[in-house]
């Protein structure tokens, strides 16, 4: 049975990773952070079959730790504080948990694997935020980075260095560009959570105003069920790359918006929505589009689920949500 160590555990992708590998046959352990974390009972709940690790990205020795006593085959390293507003805020928290966590996870792995039969082989969850003001479209493997956030630089810290570990001592470490990813598990910090919820609780007379920061951003917005299986194929690949996970459509999120008011027959979405400042970033990434035609060809992805299909699928998810809270 292969052992897989999920950090991010109780994250988005974490869920979605867990249940993937868990239909492939794998054990899996999650990191989990904090005293009393209180994500962790619904996790269990939800998924019986995790076993939980403490530990923490700021902590080498929690990661060394962690790694003996799982002993993992893979180690999928999804844990940061992952959004770009709080980074603006809590920059130096960022730059150590997104950026020097995966030093940390290297260095940890570099000495627990040399100490195993079979090496352990490790995915870093990378980021399209790493191109920021876009040098070219559509971005690829290849096109140069110019984050826009503190999240951003220690995301593109990371990166440069899970290559250069896998450069300089061979590790079979991969990162994985991924473009955002969304779904009915995304956390409700992030904007197409904040919609779909608000929506639903619009449509159920909870809420009557939905007030949103710039609303001219565009994104390849991707469905995350669909995007942690490609971190599973990076790591069963003959030879360690990196990849970059996209549709290759890029949506304003008035487009988001658009379908998701029609989808609760709410109409125009302008009569609901209004804007805040304190929503807006001092940088903003003003678009971003992945060719994923590496991926499709080296691992035989291809997205699902798209772009209408994945705003449906959280709305009528919120629709459910918000409907049983309000009994
Ligand atoms: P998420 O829902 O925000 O989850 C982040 C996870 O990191 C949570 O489980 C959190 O644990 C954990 N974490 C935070 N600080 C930690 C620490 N000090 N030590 C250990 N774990 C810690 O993020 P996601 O959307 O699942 O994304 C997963 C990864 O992919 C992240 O690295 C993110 O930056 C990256 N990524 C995401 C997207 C996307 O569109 N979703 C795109 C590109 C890259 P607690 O909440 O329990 O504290
Ligand atoms: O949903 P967001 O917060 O996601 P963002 O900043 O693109 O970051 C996500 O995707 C990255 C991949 O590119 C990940 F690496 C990262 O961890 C995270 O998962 O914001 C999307 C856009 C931004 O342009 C933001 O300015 O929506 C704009 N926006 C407008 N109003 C808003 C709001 N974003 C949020 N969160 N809340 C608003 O009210």
């Amino acid at each position: 049975m292969p052992r897989a160590l999920i950090t991010g555990i109780t994250g988005q992708d974490g869920q979605h990773l867990a249940e993937f590998l868990h239909t492939k046959g794998y054990e899996i352990y999650g990191l989990v952070k904090g005293q009393n974390n209180p994500k962790v009972a619904a996790l269990l709940a939800e998924f019986p079959f995790i076993k939980v690790v403490h530990g923490d990205l700021t902590d080498f020795s929690s990661l060394v730790a962690a790694l003996r006593q799982v002993e993992p085959d893979e180690v999928y390293n999804l844990g940061a504080i992952s959004f770009v507003a709080m980074s603006f805020t809590q920059a130096e928290l960022t730059s150590n948990v997104t950026g020097l966590g995966v030093l940390r996870m290297l260095e940890a792995i570099r000495l627990v694997g040399g100490e195993k039969k079979n090496p352990i082989r490790m995915y870093q969850a990378s980021s399209s935020e790493m191109y920021g003001k876009v040098r070219e479209i559509p971005q690829t493997e290849m096109t140069a980075f110019h984050p826009r956030s503190p999240y951003g630089v220690a995301k593109v810290f990371g990166h440069h260095m899970t290559v250069n570990y896998r450069e300089s001592y061979g590790l079979f470490a991969c990162s994985g560009i991924l473009f955002n990813h969304e779904g009915p598990r995304r956390g409700y910090e992030f904007v197409t959570r904040k919609i779909s919820s608000s929506v639903a609780r619009i449509k159920l007379g909870l809420q009557d105003k939905l007030l949103l920061g710039n609303l001219a951003a565009k994104r390849d917005w991707g469905y995350a069920g669909d995007y942690v299986k490609a971190m599973w194929l990076m790591l069963q690949q003959p030879i360690a790359d990196d990849f970059v996970i996209a549709t290759g459509e890029t949506h304003e999120i008035t487009e988001f918006l658009e379908l998701a008011f029609q989808c609760a027959g709410l109409g125009d979405w302008r009569n609901f929505v209004g804007q805040d400042a304190q929503y807006f970033r001092p940088a903003e990434v003003d678009l971003l589009v992945g060719d994923a035609s590496k991926a499709e060809r080296q691992l035989g992805w291809k997205r699902e689920v798209d772009f209408p299909a994945l705003v449906e699928m959280m709305v009528r998810h919120d629709l459910d949500v918000e409907a049983k809270r309000a009994k």
